[in-house]
């Protein structure tokens, strides 16, 4: 008898801790507020459209980034940063929607981290063939804060290794409405999102969005 017919929540097909120590895996927790989500993701992008961005190492990005919130995160010739001004419009990044705060807030709560208020959304667009290559997340202040990760549109295949680069990859598929929450010890480990297959998402076409959550400063 599968027990997670008895708890609380949206079915998944996802055990919650199935990444490990630190994750957790909330399956369609994104999707009772999607409509608001969605509508503040134009809103922001309108403002901060998105871009590609170039690494430190010369190469353009395949995944199209903007960002919301007091802080966003930035990478050009000069290396990687969180800044206040968007380097596009020269203005600060658009304030972060109450809608987006609440959901990250209570995602960490369910994973528990309680208290989390994130000062940065990095927003991320793939399209088919986007990917996003291992690496760690590095570039914030304070490691005992989780990162909180919303998925919209097409599926990915989400790359989940260890502390070391080379450490063996776990892949999950993550869909429309999903939301994973990382802290602890899974707070630096290695992860990337495979190249995005082709497809075609009902509500949102051929585009994969990514929200990431994160208290930068
Ligand atoms: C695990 N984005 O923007 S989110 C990123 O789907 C990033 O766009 C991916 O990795 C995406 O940096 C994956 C999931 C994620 C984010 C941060 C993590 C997983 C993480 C930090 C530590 C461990
Ligand atoms: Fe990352």
């Amino acid at each position: 008898m599968n027990s997670s017919l008895f708890e609380d929540g949206p079915p998944s097909l996802l055990p919650k801790d199935l990444l490990g120590p630190g994750t957790a895996v909330l399956a369609g927790f994104a999707l009772a507020a999607e409509e608001d989500l969605l509508s503040a993701l134009k809103r922001v992008t309108e403002q901060s459209p998105f871009r590609n961005m170039v690494t430190p190492g010369g190469f353009r990005m395949s995944v199209a980034m903007s960002n919301c919130g007091e802080l966003g995160w930035v990478t050009d010739h000069t290396g990687y940063r969180y800044d206040h001004i968007d380097p596009r419009t020269s203005k600060p990044w658009p304030e972060m929607p109450m809608e987006f705060k609440d959901l990250a807030s209570s995602a960490a709560k369910e994973a528990g981290f309680a208290e989390f208020k994130p000062d940065a959304c990095l927003i991320n667009r793939y399209e088919p063939g986007s990917k996003l290559s291992l690496h760690q997340d590095k570039d914030e202040r304070d490691y005992t804060q989780p990162i909180v990760s919303v998925s919209l549109g097409l599926p990915a295949t989400f790359l989940f290794g260890g502390l070391k680069r080379t450490d063996t990859l776990q892949r999950i598929q993550v869909v429309h409405g999903d939301v994973l929450v990382w802290g602890g010890p899974a707070r630096l480990r290695y992860h990337g999102i495979a190249p995005l297959r082709d497809g075609t998402h009902p509500r949102l076409g051929p585009v994969r969005y990514n929200l990431t959550f994160r208290k930068a400063g």
